[in-house]
């Protein structure tokens, strides 16, 4: 009988990547990195700012909303999409031990590099100032728009250029369950895919021929619910690769075993039907809006929270059941036998540290979620502590971990300055619980997110001026100090890497995978199907949001274009 014990704990041998792919997928995991050192210096200045440390409408020519801008799409959109792409590539080839399509691998990477490129520009020129939701009534130049369809175009074709391999890897093992991993980053391309259509439709259909002035005004409900439609499926978009590494790799990493294959893709799969009919929870504070709707978004999203509860169970007990075998005694003996500090093992650093992260990220985002209590917090620094704490927490950090890993695969050249890296994701956890909570103390006493403060509250100069507010937001300075010195030590493990000699053979695929600790009978089971659930997510997205769209369309007014730092719109509209 087939087990799901075979299924997720067969030992395979290394893949040799074809040398194309192997190209291709170095550009992709490097490019975004060295991205990022744009993105994290326009970080740390949007806290320099909001220390009150800058008091300026800009820092070296560089506007406040136009960093923000950068910040925001380079770190949540540019980095997340390629490194999900990247990793995406790698778990097929060795878990399917199949190669890429070579022309299809290389139209993604393509259309992800030149789209990025495209985006960039306007971006660097100030012609794009309208952060990483691209809120309308805030307008871009048309190339922004342009540039980020094709970033999300080119996702598409990679998985696309997955399916069929995994069809063919069905046909050669009939009655098997998919490898988990693979499973994994199918459930999170899935998500990806459904939820970017509604994005797509906003881009082509609203923001592009309103940006071109084609037309002169635009439905904000409308356009702000196609985006969180997208928007929210989009974090689990950047957590299941997180998630992947946690099932998969983490207990082996740690030397046990996954506690239960079962519940680690019962809760992928639950992620399919829940992550995506949410959005309205972004949206309590909108009018137009029924409250009965919005309570039904409510709801659904303390249903996606169930599979992180499940994760942090299974999680939990795998790394307890790799304690023991360390030798732990005792309620807690085992955490201490953890290899917290083997510099031969940094995954584990770098996982256990985002998922510490995540205990607090995730409860903030219950908070967040709670439909009355989020009127306290919406739009305060509370969101913007809770994101770092998810995005900025195990999602950032098993990116970095996973690409010095892929590098190190893909050059075959070890990862050098060991001590240093394993320092990182320590770091990291100071910093970011630092930052994040003088954000969010400072959220609650109602200090709002997306403000240049250094012109207004923190200026003593200004009539604006709050002196309760200094402490927090001074702490929060402190920490994206901290944060930023743990990228500058990333960086140079990253170039002292990639600069070094290879010593290995390049491009060999080799993924450390746990076995399932129980014998779990998949037969005739649920979670060994794919379309029952697919079937369940449809009907759920047209149910939440079937109403609340039809709500959005008839909004009486369209609204024109307006820049971010002037509330008179930027062209006036024919009456
Ligand atoms: Fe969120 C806003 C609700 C998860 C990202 N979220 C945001 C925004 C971002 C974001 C970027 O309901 C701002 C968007 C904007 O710009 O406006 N969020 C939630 C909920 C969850 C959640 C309920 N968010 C995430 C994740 C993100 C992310 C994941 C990125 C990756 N969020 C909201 C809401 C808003 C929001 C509202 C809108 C607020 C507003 O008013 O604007 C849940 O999915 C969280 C569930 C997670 C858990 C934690 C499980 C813990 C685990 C770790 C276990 C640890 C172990 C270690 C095993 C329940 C898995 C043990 C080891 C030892 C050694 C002991």
């Amino acid at each position: 009988m087939a087990t799901l014990k075979e299924a997720s704990g067969t030992a395979l041998p290394p893949f040799a990547v074809p040398r194309l792919s192997r190209i291709l997928m170095t550009i992709e995991v490097v490019l975004p990195l060295v991205l990022l050192i744009l993105g994290i210096y326009h970080g740390f200045m949007q806290a320099l700012y909001r220390a009150g440390i800058i008091q300026s409408a800009d820092f070296l020519g560089v506007g406040y909303y136009q960093g923000l801008t950068l910040h925001g799409v380079v770190n949540a959109v540019v980095l997340t999409t390629f490194f999900g792409v990247a990793f995406g590539n790698a778990i097929m080839q060795y878990y399917l031990q199949r190669p890429l399509i070579s022309w299809v691998h290389g139209l993604s990477t393509g259309l992800m590099g030149v789209g990025t490129l495209i985006a960039a520009l306007p971006m660097l020129l100030g012609a794009a100032d309208v952060l990483y939701t691209f809120y309308p009534p805030l307008k871009a130049h048309p190339a922004f728009y342009i540039g980020a369809a094709m970033l999300v175009v080119g996702s598409w074709v990679a998985f696309f250029g997955w399916l069929p391999l995994i069809t063919a890897w069905r046909k050669a093992n009939p009655g098997q369950a998919l490898p988990l991993a693979v499973l994994g980053m199918l459930v999170t391309f899935l998500i990806w895919f459904i939820c970017t259509i509604p994005l797509a439709i906003e881009v082509l259909f609203m923001l592009i021929p309103w940006s071109l002035g084609w037309v002169d005004t635009i439905n904000i409900p409308l356009a702000r619910t196609l985006f969180w439609f997208f928007g929210h499926p989009l974090v689990y978009f950047w957590l299941l690769p997180a998630y992947v590494v946690y099932y998969v790799m983490l207990p082996k990493v740690a030397g046990g075993k996954l506690y239960s294959d079962k519940a680690a893709r019962l809760a992928f799969l639950l992620f399919l039907i829940f992550s995506i009919p949410v959005g309205l929870h972004h949206q309590y504070t909108e009018p137009g809006f029924d409250r009965f709707w919005k309570a039904v978004h409510a709801l659904l999203t303390f249903a996606v929270a169930i599979p992180s509860f499940m994760t942090a169970f299974t999680v939990a007990a795998s790394l307890e059941y790799a304690g023991v075998r360390r030798g732990g005694k005792g309620l807690f003996g085992w955490m201490w036998r953890l290899p917290w500090f083997d510099a031969d093992r940094p995954l584990f650093a770098y996982s256990i540290a985002g998922l510490l992260i995540f205990i607090y990220g995730g409860l903030t985002g219950i908070v967040n979620a709670s439909y009355n209590i989020n009127q306290t917090i919406h739009n305060t620094g509370f969101i913007s502590g809770h994101f770092h704490m998810t995005v900025g927490g195990p999602v950032f950090l098993i990116i970095l971990g996973m690409s010095l890993e892929l590098i190190r695969q893909l050059t075959g050249k070890p990862i050098r300055l060991k001590g240093w890296n394993i320092a990182v994701p320590y770091l990291w956890i100071l910093g970011l619980m630092v930052f994040s909570t003088a954000m969010m103390y400072g959220g609650l006493m109602g200090q709002p997110r997306r403000t240049n403060m250094g012109l207004s509250y923190l200026d003593p100069s200004s009539p604006h001026f709050r002196a309760d507010w200094v402490p927090t937001a001074f702490l929060t300075g402190i920490g994206a100090t901290i944060l930023t010195m743990a990228f500058v030590i990333y960086l140079a493990v990253l170039f002292s890497t990639l600069l070094g000699k290879a010593e290995t053979s390049a491009g060999v695929l080799s993924f450390p995978t746990a076995e399932s600790l129980h014998e779990e009978a998949l037969e005739t089971d649920l979670v060994a199907r794919l379309r029952p659930w697919l079937v369940v997510a449809v009907i759920l997205i047209i149910v939440s949001y079937w109403v609340p769209l039809r709500q959005a369309l008839s909004t009486p007014q369209g609204a024109p274009p307006y820049n971010p730092d002037n509330p008179v719109p930027v062209v006036k509209v024919k009456n």
